[in-house]
């Protein structure tokens, strides 16, 4: 099996090497893999001029796999955006038309302690973010910034079509089907004529599945009950900016946005896997970062695109041993547990896969 493994910048390489050395873990007695590494995002920019260099991406193409870590940088969002690293992941998503992101949102029982919480609130969260990602006011035209009236003026365009709205909702009904059959479709439709659209049109595939629980709410709504009664929602399927902001701010359940991983799927199957969290610079290269959510990435990429779900269990499992052990990043460090590094948490998960 050959991944593309695309680590990005900031803290992407050091938490993708710990799903890679995972991985490696794994092979000793299980699937084989092949991994070759490609710059991307600010790296790719320095690189060759492009943060998406044409060899990266035909790699990510052909690949059985893509693991990618973060992308882009404060100092290059300030550039046009044909130079700032963080493009680079948008452009690569709708080129592979990765339209299906799944942000699964589960707090661990052994984390319970960790969070900033209420123990009451967040044991049993088990929901998913289900975001889609080639649409919505991330890709819309018109946009720019232009001088109107002898001032700056910034605009983008909120657009979804019909088919894609259509896909990602079919994407939530058959994902709520494989779990507690509730789907919570989020959008702003008493404000935006986008969102007006999203939500006949997700009543209308609704028809089709008969056996799943449909409910709406409006975003800022469905922020407050996020916090309030996270249990109560199974799958939530939403737009481009919605599920960004909502999924950053469910992370919070599990006690850290470094505990949360991601699948983004195409109609082919094809899938690109990667941590919810940014390149976080501030810590880059400090041996800081969490490498949890780039692992269970990984295990992701096992169940979704490599047809591997036992070895995606041994990993998740791995991954749980470590944390019942006391094992913790400063992220979501906690009284009485140990405080370890990027490196070391990633040496202990390999250590569990190798028992
Ligand atoms: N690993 C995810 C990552 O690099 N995210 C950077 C980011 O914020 N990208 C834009 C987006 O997903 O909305």
């Amino acid at each position: 099996m050959h991944i593309a493994v695309l680590a990005g910048d900031g803290i992407g390489p050091e938490v993708t090497s710990q799903a890679v050395k995972a991985l490696r873990a794994l092979a000793a007695n299980g699937p084989q893999f092949t991994f070759t590494e490609a710059p991307i995002g600010d790296a790719g920019y320095d690189q060759t001029g492009d943060p998406l260099p044409e060899a990266t991406a035909e790699l990510a193409e052909r690949a059985d796999a893509v693991l990618f870590g973060a992308a882009g940088t404060y100092e290059s969002d300030l550039r046009p955006p044909e130079a700032r690293g963080g493009h680079a992941l948008l452009r690569l998503r709708k080129r592979m038309d990765l339209f299906a992101n799944f942000r699964p949102v589960f707090a661990f029982p052994e984390l319970i302690g960790a969070s900033t919480l209420r123990r009451e609130v967040i044991e049993g969260v088990d929901l998913v973010v289900l975001r889609e990602l080639t649409g919505d006011i991330y890709f819309g035209q018109p946009r720019g910034i232009v001088t109107e009236g002898g001032e700056r003026v910034g605009f983008n365009t909120m657009r979804y079509t019909e088919s894609e709205i259509r896909r990602v909702a079919h994407a939530g009904f058959k994902a709520a089907q494989q779990r507690r059959r509730k789907l919570c479709s989020v959008d702003k439709a008493n404000v935006l004529e986008t969102s007006a659209l999203w939500r006949e049109v997700v009543i209308e595939v609704a028809r089709d599945y008969p056996n799943v629980e449909l409910t709406h709410q409006y975003v800022d709504a469905a922020c407050m009950l996020l916090i309030r009664r996270p249990r109560d929602f199974d799958v939530i399927v939403t737009g481009n900016i919605f599920g960004d902001i909502l999924s950053d701010a469910a992370a919070m359940l599990t006690g850290s946005i470094g505990m949360l991983p991601s699948a983004s799927l195409n109609a082919t199957g094809q899938g690109l896997f990667e941590p919810v969290h940014g390149s976080a610079p501030d810590i880059a290269g400090k041996d800081l970062a969490n490498p949890l959510a780039s692992i269970l990435s990984a295990a992701m990429m096992l169940r979704h695109s490599l047809g591997q779900p036992e070895a995606a269990t041994r990993l998740e499992r791995a991954v749980r041993r470590v944390l019942a052990e006391g094992l913790r990043t400063p992220d979501i460090m906690e009284p009485g547990a140990t405080q370890v590094g990027t490196e070391a948490m990633g040496d202990a998960v390999a250590r569990e896969l190798a028992r």
